[in-house]
């Protein structure tokens, strides 16, 4: 239902149809051969991952109903995942027995910025969360991204602090 998008978009862009040659829709096993996993070293440390690895882990997730919610875009002029996001619900027994709902790892390849790729992708995960029926969705990002994340609603908690350990 597109009208439950919460972004103007330009140029015809829209969460269901991001652009010439450019398809959205989940993560496949396949696409371990269209640099899904290249992409993921624009954000962070992906290390040495498989294909072996990247299959286990994908069917794990996939063995999760309702849970993980891995969004690509496809460049099918190259075959190349060149955005991705992905939404993780987490049951709970709070809130009427729902689901909190978390947005992880969104990238837009360096060749793709300016398109309106990350807010198609963040647009649809809130929309699917609302539409999951999560109470609350929320993420990290770094200070830089505060202002584009803003765009959606999220807002810094004032009364939570986001705190972890690394190992
Ligand atoms: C950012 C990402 C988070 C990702 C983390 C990786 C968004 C909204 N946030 O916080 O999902 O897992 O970076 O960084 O995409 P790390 O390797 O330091 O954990």
């Amino acid at each position: 239902d597109e009208s439950k998008f919460k972004s103007d978009y330009k140029n015809d862009v829209t969460p269901l149809k991001p652009g010439v040659n450019l398809q959205i829709r989940p993560l496949r096993l396949g696409d371990f051969d269209k640099g899904f996993l290249d992409l993921l070293k624009e954000l962070t440390v992906v290390g040495d991952v498989s294909q072996e690895q990247f299959i286990t882990q994908f069917n794990k997730m996939k063995a999760c109903s309702d849970t993980y919610y891995i969004t690509v875009i496809e460049d099918t002029s190259k075959s190349q995942i060149i955005g991705t996001a992905t939404l993780v619900m987490e049951k709970k027994f709070i809130h009427q027995a729902t689901a909190r709902a978390r947005i992880e790892d969104v990238v837009v390849g360096n060749d793709y910025r300016g398109l309106q790729l990350g807010k198609v992708l963040v647009d649809l995960l809130v929309c699917l969360s609302q539409v999951l029926g999560c109470y609350k969705v929320s993420l990290e990002c770094k200070e830089h991204n505060v202002k584009f994340y803003a765009m959606f609603g999220f807002e810094k908690s004032p009364e939570q602090n986001f705190m972890q350990i690394r190992f």
